[in-house]
């Protein structure tokens, strides 16, 4: 099938104010937008990160991939490796966002090609009329589980840059349940995350128990992203024996999660620590993890992280999935991944809920008991509404942010913030 045009389109979408281990979310988070046309008309949809690196090796990509066939992902490979050294020596690691994977300078070949592979795929689908599913070997299961994805985060009243969210504030472990009760009311999650890093660990230590006592019996998980001592890591740890799923993310490094993880008992998951292959073998080496939270949009699309889930099942490690901020296309991309995976052992993470946008025809996807549940519908399963992506567009055009940078947000409240790790 001849690609007869893509077009790269970069949209800004409202987030609120979540509270992380590096500062608060911006007003806005960025996506880029891949469309794959066909000569049959047909179009390949895709979604990834936003950020300016990645968006400019994107949009270099674009011209060389049409002309080609869309079922050819060699040729893809190449494309993107042709302009990724360029992309790459534009771009510094230092003050990086190390709380998106999928846009460090590291990642940027990885992301591209995972970006425009998906798109690849939907439009292979949608040309033979399968489900993209299909593609991935067929599903084993009809429908994903997601995890209630909960955040510290303040009322929309701090900054009128924020829209107003059904959430408001949360600092508190009551409030944190409270949150919980709302998000698991409206979509029916059965396994529970909380975003951590941000308050007094102890603090956060008792929210998880307060969900316990709130919600007994449901998978509970704890994220600060390694803002944690490995004292810390330990007190939280001895404070929650016996309470977690798995425990992400306590503290920096492959070699303070193995030393965690030896003193607990506990098992460690991660989607800081290990983010690529190299440094997979050596997590394995010393066993410093024993989840891995797979995000196709850095690890090299869905056909790597197929084979990802297949070398976690062969070193005897769980896997999960890992999400950013992300509109509908990345959620079915993950559904269909998800659906393909036997080895997936745990409810993955998605920020969808606290999304309030979406390009999609018919608006925000259904999450049901939980769940994203596959169509029958070919390739993704979703429209692309033009007018919807040209009015985020527009959004994207005359917002400040052009990589996402929530060290600086955190500043215009608090001008004495820094970017320390661990902080507690
Ligand atoms: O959205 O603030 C956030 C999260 O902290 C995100 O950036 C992380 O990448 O969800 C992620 C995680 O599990 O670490
Ligand atoms: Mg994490």
């Amino acid at each position: 099938m001849k690609i007869s045009a893509i077009r790269v389109t970069p949209i800004a979408i409202r987030d609120p104010a979540l509270l992380n281990a590096a500062g608060v979310h911006e007003p806005f988070g960025l996506r880029s937008i891949i469309e794959v046309e066909g000569a049959n008309g047909l179009v390949g949809l895709g979604e990834t990160y936003g950020d300016a690196a990645l968006l400019s090796l994107l949009t270099r990509c674009q011209h060389g991939l049409a002309g080609g066939s869309a079922f050819d992902l060699h040729r893809l490979w190449q494309q993107v490796q042709r302009h990724a050294a360029q992309a790459m020596a534009q771009t510094t690691a230092h003050g990086e966002m190390e709380l998106a994977p999928g846009s460090l300078s590291s990642h940027l070949a990885s992301s591209a090609y995972s970006a425009f592979e998906v798109a690849f795929l939907d439009l292979q689908a949608r040309t033979l009329g399968i489900p993209l599913v299909d593609l991935l070997g067929g599903k084993v299961r009809d429908k994903v589980a997601y995890s209630a994805y909960l955040f510290y985060k303040w009322n929309a009243a701090v900054d009128p840059e924020y829209a107003p969210d059904p959430y408001g504030e949360a600092l508190n472990p009551a409030q944190i349940v409270a949150q919980a009760q709302s998000m698991i009311a409206q979509y029916g999650f059965e396994s529970i995350k909380l975003k951590a890093g941000v308050m007094d660990p102890m603090q956060e230590a008792d929210a998880i128990l307060a969900l316990k006592a709130a919600f007994p019996g449901r998978p509970l998980r704890i994220d600060p992203n390694g803002n944690w001592s490995l004292a810390t890591s330990l007190k939280v740890a001895d404070r929650l024996q016996g309470s977690l799923e798995y425990y992400e993310d306590p503290t920096p490094t492959l070699e303070g999660m193995a030393q965690v993880h030896r003193a607990s008992g506990m098992p460690l998951a991660t989607n800081m620590v290990v983010t690529n292959w190299s440094e997979l073998r050596r997590a394995v080496q010393i066993d410093a993890v024993q989840i891995l939270l797979s995000d196709h949009h850095y690890w090299g699309g869905l056909r790597a992280t197929q084979a990802l889930a297949k070398t976690c099942e062969a070193f005897g490690l769980g896997l999960s999935m890992h999400s950013n901020s992300h509109l509908g296309i990345s959620l079915m991309a993950m559904t269909h991944l998800a659906a393909s995976v036997q080895h997936l052992s745990y409810a993955c993470d998605t920020h969808y809920p606290w999304q309030s946008d979406e390009v999609l025809v018919g608006g925000k996807l259904p999450i049901v008991g939980g769940c994203v549940h596959l169509t029958d519908k070919p390739g993704l399963g979703v429209e692309l509404d033009p007018h919807k992506l040209a009015e985020l567009h527009d959004a994207f055009k005359s917002c400040r942010i052009r990589t996402r940078n929530d060290v600086a947000q955190m500043q215009r409240y608090r001008p004495d913030w820094r970017q320390i790790k661990p902080r507690f």
